[in-house]
């Protein structure tokens, strides 16, 4: 412990590597009673450029957890207020911190106490004195593999547009957000045409073809700004930051002019197929909740007026 830290060590090596990473930082959280040595922990992966918090008592974390978002504990396993497995059986109580890593940090070498501790909960155990070079590594594998596995599970298998659950989510984010900046973001519902014709005609694979040609095509054509999620099985969710409804109204109608030329083929066969969307944006003072709904009430009516068209 006394031993110093190496800064030009670890900037020879790691931290040089930790540093190009143009993610956002790592988020960790140390609990452990011994300040001087999480003091140490924290300056050693803080140099590595992550984002680091300390908590003493591990009576006071949940409000720490609400505020910082840690993406991996690092835990002490004795300390006074709280053993270090007792707190993590806790913390795995909760479905909403599922996604934090826990590792623990001790000093603690019994190989049936370190057992103990990983049957209640956690996910690793690595022993102190812990290497500084050990400790940057530890946790940079474990919360890219968090990260992976994160964006992994936010996306649709067929298509790798993120999923229901997210774009409803990025929807409320990026209302609120314009909101507070004063800008305006459109929101998009887009549903594919006579759909179930298509299925029935030329058979499910063909469908899923379908599917997978817009979502590439809406990839390609939107900017990197918007989010574009698969809502449901032939419906699409498209959030556009900085766009009045106007203005995407007029990108995903050239949209559906081009999609609409295309010509799939089925076996000896070629069909076209359409889609039809509804455009609103934030400039209305509706709820953050409700912004998918008044976008579906104009693609409700884009479908009545006879499918193959934008309504705003
Ligand atoms: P409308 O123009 O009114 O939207 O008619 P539609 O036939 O497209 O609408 P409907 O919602 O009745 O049908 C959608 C169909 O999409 C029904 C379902 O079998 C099909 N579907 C949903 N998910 C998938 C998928 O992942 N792959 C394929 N091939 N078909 C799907
Ligand atoms: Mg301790
Ligand atoms: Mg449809
Ligand atoms: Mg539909």
């Amino acid at each position: 412990l006394s031993k110093p830290v190496n800064f030009s060590a670890l900037e020879n090596s790691l931290e040089r590597y930790f540093r190009r990473q143009t993610d956002e930082p790592y988020r960790v959280l140390i609990i452990d009673d011994d300040r001087e040595l999480s003091t140490r922990y924290a300056l050693i992966l803080r140099a590595a450029g992550m984002m680091v918090e300390v908590q003493e008592n591990p009576a006071e974390i949940y409000p720490t957890l609400m505020r910082f978002h840690p993406e991996i504990i690092l835990l002490d396993v004795n300390m006074p207020e709280c053993p270090g497995p007792y707190l993590a059986q806790i913390i795995r109580f909760h479905d909403e911190l599922l996604q934090i890593a826990i590792v623990y940090v001790s000093g603690v070498v019994d190989a049936h106490r370190q057992m103990d501790a990983l049957l209640r909960a956690g996910d690793d155990f690595i022993t102190k004195p812990v290497g500084d070079q050990t400790l940057i590594t530890t946790v940079f594998a474990r919360v890219r593999r968090a990260r992976t596995l994160a964006n992994s599970l936010s996306r649709d298998s067929l298509t790798g547009l993120i999923t229901h659950a997210n774009i409803k989510e990025q929807v409320v984010l990026e209302t609120e957000r314009a909101r507070r900046f004063n800008k305006v973001t459109s929101v998009v519902m887009l549903d594919i045409d006579h759909f179930k014709r298509v299925n029935d005609t030329y058979g499910h694979l063909t469908g899923d073809n379908v599917i997978c040609t817009l979502a590439n095509m809406l990839r390609q054509r939107l900017r990197k700004i918007d989010s574009i999620g698969r809502y449901g099985g032939e419906e699409f969710a498209l959030v556009m930051p900085q766009s009045t409804s106007e203005d995407a109204a007029r990108v995903i109608d050239q949209i559906r002019e081009d999609f609409a030329k295309l010509q799939f083929q089925a076996g000896e066969e070629t069909f076209t197929v359409t889609f039809s969307a509804g455009v609103t944006d934030t400039s209305s003072p509706i709820e953050s909740k409700q912004v998918l709904e008044v976008a579906d009430r104009a693609l409700y009516a884009a479908k009545t007026a006879g499918r193959n068209q934008v309504k705003v």
